[in-house]
């Protein structure tokens, strides 16, 4: 199929994936802003047609940009997580809006216990100690065991429910903080993230973001977690007062933290790297093929569907 002049125009933020890209481009007329030298100037030429935003987790689409489109009737986010788009904006004007929950739950799960694996057993250090040569010259220090522990996290949806899904199977005591406790979860409920925080020993973070969660992981938080407590983010970073984070790696006040999200990405707070106990991935929870390229037939499912009239597949309320 190839697109027609009367292919729904939609602009995209960022770019998909090549196998995502391809269909695309053969059904819609797209507009790739990633690639105009002046983003001002191409929304004025072009954004009077658009009829949808197929954007991503990471790019979102805020206020102005929403403005710009007088006729735009959905928004479909390559991402579970909706904070970088302006809901109410939508809403004020009924836009639709979708996402793509459920296909990537399993890889950021895998991903929040690979990284607390990696953190506690120093994996990333094992290997660079063997690779430098070091070990001729004696063993690596002793870690942390990893099975047995109480494992915390904050924030218990579909991500969170599969992340102690996981833990299960290292004999953990698994408590959770959210608002309302989940009538059919055998575990722990705290509806305090400092209590969780005094009472675990790995916090593991899996909030939206979003300004009813921005900074949540505070000072205190820290502080209650404290010396032998190890953080992990697999969320937003958004979520974490990272002043307050960085001053309690730099003072080892907490042990260590393991960080797929950050603020200001890609371009992070360059004392991260100074850090040796941290082990730093770069936004990649939902990073596997598998996974992306269920995303990304997801968001054309729910284009396809919205300009076909009908209900979109997965929409955000
Ligand atoms: C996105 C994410 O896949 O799902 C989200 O909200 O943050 C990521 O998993 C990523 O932003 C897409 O580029």
């Amino acid at each position: 199929m190839t697109a027609t002049a009367t292919s729904p125009h939609v602009l995209m933020p960022g770019a998909y994936p090549e196998w995502d890209m391809a269909p695309m481009q053969a059904a819609y007329t797209l507009h790739r802003l990633w690639e105009a030298p002046d983003r001002q100037a191409f929304i004025a030429a072009h954004g009077p047609g658009i009829r949808a935003i197929a954007t991503r987790g990471d790019l979102g689409a805020d206020a102005e940009l929403i403005a710009a489109l007088p006729k735009l009737e959905l928004i479909a986010c390559y991402g579970v997580g909706t904070d970088g788009i302006d809901l109410a904006a939508c809403r004020a004007r009924g836009i639709r809006v979708s996402n793509t929950p459920d296909v990537l739950n399993g890889d950021v799960a895998d991903l929040a216990v690979g990284l607390t694996l990696a953190l506690q057993r120093r994996i990333p250090a094992g290997d660079a100690f063997v690779r430098s040569g070091a070990w001729a010259h004696g063993g690596m220090p002793l870690t942390t065991r990893v099975f047995g522990q109480r494992i915390g996290i904050a924030g218990f949806g579909r991500i969170g429910g599969t992340i102690a899904r996981r833990f299960s199977g290292f004999d953990a005591e698994v408590g959770y903080f959210s608002r309302t406790p989940k009538p059919d979860s055998p575990h722990r409920h705290f509806g305090s993230l400092v209590a969780l925080a005094d009472w675990c020993d790995v916090l593991i973070v899996v909030l939206p973001g979003g300004d009813a969660t921005r900074g949540i992981v505070d000072a205190q938080v820290l502080q209650a977690l404290g010396p032998k407590g190890w953080l992990v983010n697999v969320s937003r970073g958004s979520t974490i007062d990272e002043g307050a984070l960085l001053q309690a790696l730099e003072s080892r006040s907490i042990a260590g933290a393991a960080l797929d999200v950050f603020l200001n990405e890609p371009h992070i707070d360059a004392r991260f790297a100074a850090l040796d106990n941290v082990v730093l991935t770069p936004h990649h929870g939902s990073g596997t093929e598998q996974t992306r390229r269920a995303m990304g037939e997801l968001v054309r499912r729910n284009l396809a569907a919205h300009f076909a009239g009908q209900p979109l597949i997965t929409p955000v309320a």
